[in-house]
């Protein structure tokens, strides 16, 4: 029998309101009379969904029929943000959708907004696999996204006098439509136990406890519709939800404690960014969806093929950091314990199918696990690492320490991946090229050919066709949207920059988003922006090394001049600062509460006229940033060079027409050749200069010394000037900076402000700055996620598109 009931595509609002009054009635069960927001949300989220089902169904048909190798992207964090408005845009149906909603008396910017965001990411690292699972079903590649349904996120932040407080955040509080539970996926993952010897290299390992991996699926369709991926997320349930025996006993509690222990392990994201916590439940956490994903995808091998040595041929799986390194032990594992091979054909088939890339160089980044611990936790993986590390030995005899995997009582996951992957990459030229010379110099020594660069990239989709209507449709005007799949075509606009409309059409719709930001801020105690004031935009995770504050340091001392000179001829700006700390990180909490208490002091001050602001909107997540990107007028890229692996938010910046002021670090460098040094504000010290600084232990006394102006918001700071009913608040912090300046603040400091000076200049020039802002936005072709995903096709998967 055939399907009747086939939903086809609208032909107009029309049939797309009649669509969402059907789900509003049938689906969600409400009249329109009693319908709140959500209501219509869900409505609407449900007409789309429909939309997809079809194509989503054909591009699983077609990836079985044709048989092509499939990509597998194993990723701890999927920073996706909202779904609704990103999938109508795909498909094609952004006015018709809009048409329809408000047809129905439903404003579509807040029936949007209803939209939690799916906050299952920290930062760069989750938000790049997103913008990936996008580039991989646009570009027609067949790949599953892996990863946990976390119940709960990224925490909420809130200000409580300034200071950072976090509150569990509830994305699944709502029902979240975008999702399908498969209720006949799971997979039994154990824990601990004991090993016993099998045959030849094989083993029996009998777990001592376990838990199901529920699989829950998300269509990922592409731009236009052509190709739809899955993303796959695990969730942890107990063998047996309840206890009987122990109710019947009256432990009402204990009861279920088993269930609620099972459970915990995909309770929440760890939300440590950069950083790891080598704690057991975060061992647990990847080991459990490494574990799910692998015994998954060699299923869905087995289904039409016998032959296990055409796995590297048919699959490739990616290793997102060294967070599913465990992987590497577990596929080894599963093809000599449960198909009988040998450790040697196993770990040639693995190695051939495995890859890694590397997202960060800072040494206490790099994940290890102690022995004990591992032995406890995964016993039988414990011995396939030291068998490998074993192999890598006997076949590299005059190896350093430093490669190996086990070394003084811990086992190095960067070093397992390394070893266990076909390819291993970095994510910039910089900082692919630092990799060879510094944390991998040794390995890359034995195996040259292993260390490629893949930049990172960004979807155009979301960080521009979707997030700046005004921008798309001045460049559609000019260019049409071939751009949005092919975004080399933004290189038409070069020669538009020196066109006086083209400029005009660029200024005006960086004004009406930076009025609809102002607004947006204003609903969120902000006070009044001018529009026209330059916004100066720092958001990214609070950390050291990004340096937030070598900008609030300038922007007080800037204070500090405008008081003394306060009738030059100062451009109004307006710093906005935006990011979360990780809830251990004192320091960077420390830093978040002198932002906001500098802000304080420098807002209530009238003498500035309003010409001086700073805000930081609490809570910033991937749809503040979808607020934020497209109304700057300069992007912050300012992290101390060497230590950015790339950043990404620095291509969204340039590619909405921001210019940026950064230094020589990640991305940055790639972004300087394809937009010309004259139109990026670089300063401060390179990767090696810092490194040479370092060398000898870094005094900052001489910076500090030769620059008044440090001087003297140093002591201001320290004599609490900011923090008046505390003055020892921030001792803390003029310690570092005069006594423990690893992150090089005070050397870049003389160089910041000069450049920042340049730009106020800058600033007045608008035509200028307006042929600069076009400028960046024709040269950032490059960093679609697109390019990085065919990038990774050719020279790490070695798989083709299906177009
Ligand atoms: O990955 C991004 C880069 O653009 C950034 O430069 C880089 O800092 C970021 C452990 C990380 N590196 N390492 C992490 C995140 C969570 C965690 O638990 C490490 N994130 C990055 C994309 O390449």
């Amino acid at each position: 029998m055939s399907f009747t009931h086939a939903v086809t595509r609208p032909e107009n609002a029309d049939e797309l309101a009649s669509a969402i009054l059907g789900h509003l009635t049938y689906t969600i069960g409400k009249p329109t009379d009693a319908a709140t927001r959500s209501d219509w949300r869900l409505a609407l989220t449900h007409a789309i969904r429909d939309l997809v089902i079809a194509p989503w169904f054909d591009s699983v048909r077609r990836s079985y029929a044709e048989d092509r190798k499939r990509v597998y992207y194993l990723s701890m964090e999927f920073l996706i943000g909202r779904l609704l408005e990103d999938a109508v845009d795909n498909i094609g149906l952004g006015d018709m959708a809009r048409d329809a909603l408000e047809g129905l008396g439903q404003d579509w910017r807040e029936v949007l907004d209803d939209e939690p965001d799916a906050a299952l990411g920290n930062g760069g690292l989750g938000r790049l696999a997103a913008c990936f699972l996008d580039s991989m079903s646009t570009v027609g590649l067949p790949a599953h996204g892996y990863g946990i349904r976390y119940d709960h996120g990224l925490f909420r932040q809130s200000f409580h006098d300034g200071w950072q407080v976090e509150e569990a955040e509830e994305w699944l509080r709502q029902a979240h439509p975008w999702e399908f539970q498969r209720r006949e996926v799971q997979y039994r993952i154990g824990f601990g136990g004991t090993v016993t010897p099998g045959e030849g290299d094989a083993a029996h390992w009998e777990p001592g406890d376990a838990v199901l991996a529920a699989a829950y699926d998300t269509p990922v369709p592409g731009w236009g519709g052509k190709w739809t991926n899955t993303l796959r997320l695990w969730s942890a349930k107990p063998e047996r939800l309840f206890e009987l025996d122990r109710f019947n006993q009256g432990d009402f509690v204990g009861a279920a404690a088993p269930a609620i222990l099972a459970q915990t392990i995909s309770r929440v994201l760890y939300p440590d960014d950069t950083t790891p916590q080598g704690k057991e439940l975060r061992l647990k956490q990847e080991y459990f969806f490494s574990a799910a994903s692998i015994r998954d995808l060699m299923r869905r091998f087995l289904i039409d093929h016998e032959d296990l040595s055409q796995l590297p041929d048919k699959v490739a799986i990616q290793l997102n950091d060294t967070h599913p390194a465990i992987g590497v032990a577990e596929l080894i594992r599963v093809l000599i314990d449960d198909h009988g091979m040998s450790f040697d054909a196993a770990f040639e088939l693995a190695r051939g199918t495995l890859h890694y890339t590397n997202h960060t160089l800072m040494p206490e980044a790099l994940e290890r696990w102690g022995w004990d611990l591992m032995q406890s936790v995964l016993p039988r993986h414990l011995q396939i690492i030291e068998m490998i590390d074993r192999r890598h030995e006997a076949e590299n005899p005059d190896r350093p320490d430093v490669t190996r995997i086990i070394d003084h009582g811990e086992i190095r996951m960067g070093n397992l991946a390394f070893i266990g992957s076909c390819r291993v990459n970095g994510v910039s030229a910089l900082h692919t090229d630092l990799m060879k010379r510094t944390v991998f110099a040794d390995l890359h020594a034995l195996h040259p050919d292993r260390i490629v660069n893949v930049t990172n990239g960004v979807t155009p989709r979301r960080w521009i066709n979707t997030c700046n209507p005004g921008l798309r449709n001045l460049i559609n005007d000019r260019i049409g949207d071939g751009w949005v799949t092919d975004l080399d075509e933004l290189e038409k606009l070069r020669p538009l920059a020196d066109e006086a409309g083209f400029r005009e059409g660029l200024d005006a719709a960086k004004r009406a988003n930076k009025v609809r930001l102002s607004n947006w801020l204003a609903d969120r105690g902000a006070g009044t922006l001018d529009p026209d004031a330059l916004f100066d935009v720092q958001i990214k995770r609070l950390h050291e090394y990004k340096r937030q504050l070598l900008n609030i340091l300038e922007t007080a001392a800037l204070w500090n001049e405008m008081r003394e000179h306060p009738d030059r001829d100062w451009p109004s700006r307006v710093k906005i600062f935006g990011g979360k700390a990780a809830p251990g990180y004192a320091q960077a909490k420390l830093i978040i509460k002198l932002i906001n208490d500098i802000g304080a002091k420098i807002n209530a001050d009238e003498s500035l006229r309003g010409r001086l602001k700073v805000v930081y909107p609490a809570n910033y997540n991937v749809s503040m940033a979808e607020k934020l990107i497209p109304a700057a007028d300069l992007s912050e890229q300012i992290s101390t060079a060497g230590m950015e692996a790339s950043g990404t938010g620095n291509m969204k910046f340039s590619m909405n027409g921001a210019l940026t002021v950064g230094t020589l670090d990640g991305a940055n460098v790639e972004i300087r050749e394809a937009v010309g040094p004259e139109n990026i504000f670089i300063f401060g010290k390179t990767a090696d200069e810092v490194h040479a600084l370092r060398e000898h232990g870094y005094d900052s006394r001489p910076a500090i010394e030769a620059d008044p102006r440090l001087a003297r918001v140093i002591s201001q700071i320290e004599s609490g000037e900011f923090s008046p009913g505390d003055p020892d608040r921030f001792k803390g912090i003029g310690d570092t900076l005069r006594h423990h300046d690893w992150f090089v603040v005070t050397a870049d400091f003389s160089a910041y402000w000069a450049i920042q000076r340049r730009i106020d200049d800058a600033w007045k020039h608008r035509e200028d700055w307006l042929r600069k802002s076009a400028i960046n936005i024709a040269g950032m072709g490059r960093f679609s996620s697109d390019r990085s995903i065919r990038n990774y096709a050719e020279r790490v998967w070695q798989a083709e598109t299906m177009e």
